[in-house]
């Protein structure tokens, strides 16, 4: 436990008043105290993000006993979704074929993911699996697996009344650190506890510390550089203090499980997860308030989360500029002019660094698909009966591994979609709500929902199906355990004959998406972390996490204060965009898997090309490692020492 992490800083002798001749600090006891209730406003909050470097890639070496040195990249069909960071030095990034990066690093070892294969009981790993796209289902179960030994190794780091951790995708946490910070603040700095005069708003003395030591961490750059001279106030006590909670959560990821992460830690989601990814990999980057703003301002603000995709796009074609400097200059009233009041006023904060999003540890897992195109197509019920059967087993395991199940939170509907060349069918209906679930049941339902479809003329060939559970409610009252929840096949049979609700969806998927797209308002662009899981060929299960609107540091909060909260959003893995229903995500999925069809065949006569002038350009540039820098690396260039490391010495 690092409840209380050892002083990595000395303090003078320290008096309610602050030392002689100092000023007060900018915070006041209300403040503080609200770090102990995790107040989104606080602007002494505290908030880590991790992201594990080149998950997958890890999971494949430590799994296999593959030196750290070693370049590896995980492959899926011919496809790489992860590239290590030695394999990064080489020029391979996702974009390449195995065959490309071979060519590039003919010492790459390239590990298949997992599959199910059509018929099997359980995901294996099979060293044919890149040749059998036809009979072979991606499984990302490792991955689910290992992700959640991180986060039980995360939860046990921390002190359990004082922790909030939230999952943010397969290999990204957030932890608001506040309460544990204020814990330490109170337990180093005892005349801290005591508001004199029991006036909250009374602003605190001056930390008695007068510099801090930041180890290791990179430092970002302060606004002016004259405030490297200022003394701390309690904002920077409170980060460093978060800064060495993290590095203790880092270390014990790596002594226990063997993974690197990256960490980010500043005043919101919105600043800690730039900060992961500012320096990959195993670095951990501060962002300081007083920094805040060059932060930001080195970047493009398309990185931003949630400025990646339309959205940025409406921006940079209304102020003609992707830099996050120039649009400074632009007023909350012209955002909203050009954008609209809810969008407006978010950019606008989003640009200063402003966040109030909270860290939520619940599990929110809207719904869960499984599926897989065909390619060749499937043309029985038999073929296709014995896919149900592997969407099924994934699904459940699926609720189990995410222990949805434990929380008492299970689906209450079950859609299947079928495709058979352009047109496509979808079915859905309940799934009974107070007797047990289990894999058997929910194959028996997919089945009754494949006979519905296939009794239906004109349905084979098959090229697409997708099983999806869906309405993810709180299950029971009272604590019955898990095992309340299995289902008896003959229950599961009696519900064959129950009524059901079906529909058919047979529009093409364009016309839903141009629904969505058509919605209005900030909604449409920002991820809640209720989402939907999806594991198909073509992607992951990674969920997003959200946005929010305001800060109290900000001068123009009474102005923007919003208080609105994103809807719940579908999020399409692959894309970020946001869908109103499973199966509107359904439907943005296919069209990413004609799209990539397309893309296989463009790809395939451009390879040879390509692959001679990546190679030759990796050569001139002679600069490997520039070439690690992968997608979520930021632009900004490496400095040599970190302004504010080698100055600050103990006060
Ligand atoms: N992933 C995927 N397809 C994508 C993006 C990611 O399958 N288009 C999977 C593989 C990654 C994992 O999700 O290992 C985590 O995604 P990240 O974006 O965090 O990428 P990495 O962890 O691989 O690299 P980094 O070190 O940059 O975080
Ligand atoms: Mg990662």
């Amino acid at each position: 436990m690092s409840s209380s992490p050892q002083r990595s800083f000395q303090h003078r002798d320290s008096s309610p008043a602050g030392a002689p001749g100092r000023k007060r600090s900018r915070f006041t006891y209300r403040h503080l105290n609200q770090m102990s209730t995790f107040t989104t406003s606080c602007p002494l909050r505290v908030i880590g993000h991790l992201d594990l470097d080149c998950f997958y890639a890890q999971v494949e070496m430590v799994r296999l006993g593959i030196p750290e040195d070693k370049p590896l990249a995980v492959q899926q069909w011919q496809g790489l979704i992860a590239v290590n960071y030695p394999a990064r030095e080489f020029g391979i990034g996702r974009h390449c074929t195995v065959t490309e990066a071979k060519k590039l690093c003919p010492d790459l070892i390239h590990q298949h993911v997992a599959t199910w294969r059509e018929g099997d009981e359980k995901w294996a790993y099979h060293p044919d699996a890149a040749e059998n796209i036809a009979t072979d289902k991606v499984s990302l179960d490792p991955y689910r697996l290992e992700s959640r030994r991180i986060m039980a190794t995360i939860k046990e780091q921390l002190p359990p009344k004082l922790q909030k951790v939230e999952k943010a995708s397969i290999d990204e946490v957030f932890l608001d650190l506040s309460a544990q910070v204020h814990a330490v603040l109170l337990d180093r700095f005892p005349e801290l506890a005591n508001p004199p005069y029991n006036d909250a708003s009374e602003q605190l003395p001056m930390p008695s510390t007068t510099a801090l030591d930041w180890q290791a961490d990179a430092l970002v750059d302060l606004d002016d550089e004259q405030a490297e001279f200022e003394d701390p106030d309690w904002d920077d006590v409170a980060l460093l203090i978060a800064s060495k909670i993290v590095r203790d959560v880092r270390a014990a990821i790596k002594s226990k499980l063997k993974y690197t992460c990256s960490a980010g830690v500043a005043r919101n989601k919105l600043l800690s997860k730039l900060g992961s990814a500012y320096k990959k990999p195993n670095m951990q980057t501060v962002i300081r308030n007083r920094a805040v703003q060059c932060f930001l301002s080195g970047f493009k603000f398309t990185k931003i989360r949630n400025l990646g995709g339309k959205l940025g796009e409406q921006v940079r074609q209304a102020f003609d500029t992707e830099s996050v400097s120039d649009l400074l200059a632009v007023s909350v009233e012209q955002f909203k002019g050009k954008l609209g009041d809810d969008t407006g006023v978010w950019i606008y904060n989003t640009l200063r660094g402003i966040d109030t999003t909270e860290v939520s540890s619940g599990t929110q897992i809207k719904s869960m698909l499984s599926a897989k195109s065909f390619r060749p197509s499937i043309g029985t019920i038999e073929q296709a009966t014995r896919w149900l059967r592997i969407f099924a087993a994934d699904i459940f395991s699926r609720l189990v591994e995410e222990s949805v199940l434990e929380h008492k939170r299970r689906p209450r509907t079950m859609n299947l979609h079928h495709r058979h060349g352009n047109q496509t069918r979808s079915r859905s209906c309940p799934i009974p709500q107070g007797r047990p679930l289990d894999e058997k049941t929910l194959f028996e339902i997919a089945q009754t929902l494949l006979n519905q479809i296939v009794s239906e003329k004109e349905v084979w060939p098959c090229v697409n199906l997708s099983l999806s559970v869906a309405g993810f409610e709180e299950g029971v009252s009272g604590n019955m355990g898990i095992d309340a929840f299995l289902l008896k096949g003959d229950e599961a049979r009696a519900l064959k004959e129950e009524p059901k609700e079906s529909k058919n969806v047979t529009q093409p998927p364009t016309a839903k998406r141009r629904r969505v797209e058509n919605a209005g308002g900030i909604e449409r662009f920002l991820t809640k972390r209720e989402t939907t899981m999806v594991n198909r060929d073509t992607s992951d299960g990674i969920s997003g996490s959200g946005a929010g609107f305001t800060d109290d540091l900000s001068p123009a909060q009474a102005l923007i204060n919003s208080g609105k909260p994103p809807i719940i959003s579908h999020v399409c893995p692959r894309c970020d965009a946001k869908m109103e229903s499973p199966e509107a995500l359904l439907s943005h999925t296919d069209w990413h898997f004609a799209k990539d069809l397309a893309e296989e065949e463009r790809v395939n006569q451009a390879f040879a090309n390509r692959q001679a002038a990546a190679a030759a350009s990796s050569r001139a540039s002679g600069q490997k490692s520039g070439a690690s820098a992968g997608p979520k690396r930021s632009a900004r260039p490496k400095k040599g020492t970190e302004r504010g490391q080698s100055k600050l010495s103990f006060g």
